[in-house]
């Protein structure tokens, strides 16, 4: 995924012609568009490779399993035209490295979860946030999934993981503000409900962008 604006629009809207008709009004202000199982599960797999005319696909389905099952679930997400898959690292390094191996076979790439961005990560997932990371870097994954909603987390998370890319949900309905998950040091930030629940979703998405922008400059 090529960096220009910062911005994934994660669409978890269920209907398809609703994830086609926002995917056209936002496609220039994002650098994927994350999909999950609500869309998927309503809609079928093929509706990835038509959200894949507009932007690159990460599909988010959080593979967590034996390394044969996670295999046979990312190829068939690659093969539906996704261009990253989200994966869980608990599983341990087998499973991960098995994802890594299908992504690589099919050009595609790799996010593994760290610290979730909702408040019931505190739970089990913190704990071993940390390690997460560190495995997915051990792993060769593309990247890291790391909480908006936990900048100082994320800050720790981008040390670990050194130069590997960082997207990070949780900005918008769950609290998080893109210009602190920027300066925390992520490089993309992932936003669903406020772009897709807004009346205007593409000028919603140019906002983010503007905001990112500056947090950027910010940085620099
Ligand atoms: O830790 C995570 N938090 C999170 O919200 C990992 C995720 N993959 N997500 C996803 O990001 C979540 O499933 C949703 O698709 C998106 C955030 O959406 P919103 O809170 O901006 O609506």
């Amino acid at each position: 995924m090529q960096k220009k604006t910062g911005l994934i629009a994660a669409l978890d809207v269920k209907e398809k012609s609703q994830a086609l008709s926002i995917s056209r009004e936002i496609e220039f202000y994002v650098d994927a568009i994350k999909v999950g199982y609500p869309l998927v599960l309503e809609s079928g797999l093929g509706v990835i490779g038509m959200i894949a005319e507009f932007a690159p696909v990460i599909a988010d389905f959080k593979v967590a399993d034996i390394p044969n099952t996670d295999r046979l679930i990312c190829e068939e997400a690659f093969e539906a035209g996704a261009s990253a898959v989200i994966v869980h690292g608990f599983t341990g390094r087998d499973s991960l490295m098995e994802c890594v191996k299908t992504g690589s076979k099919h050009h595609g790439d790799i996010y593994v979860v760290t610290e979730m961005s909702h408040p019931g990560a505190l739970d089990f997932l913190q704990p071993a946030a940390y390690e997460l990371a560190q495995l997915a870097v051990e792993c060769g994954a593309k990247g890291v999934v790391a909480p908006a909603t936990r900048p100082e987390r994320l800050k720790e998370i981008r040390r670990i993981v050194g130069d590997m890319t960082i997207i990070s949900p949780g900005v918008g309905a769950q609290g998080g503000s893109a210009a602190d998950t920027i300066q925390a040091g992520a490089d993309f930030v992932i936003v669903g409900r406020s772009i897709y629940n807004s009346k205007a979703p593409g000028k919603e998405a140019e906002k983010i962008v503007r905001e990112i922008e500056s947090a950027c400059d910010d940085r620099t």
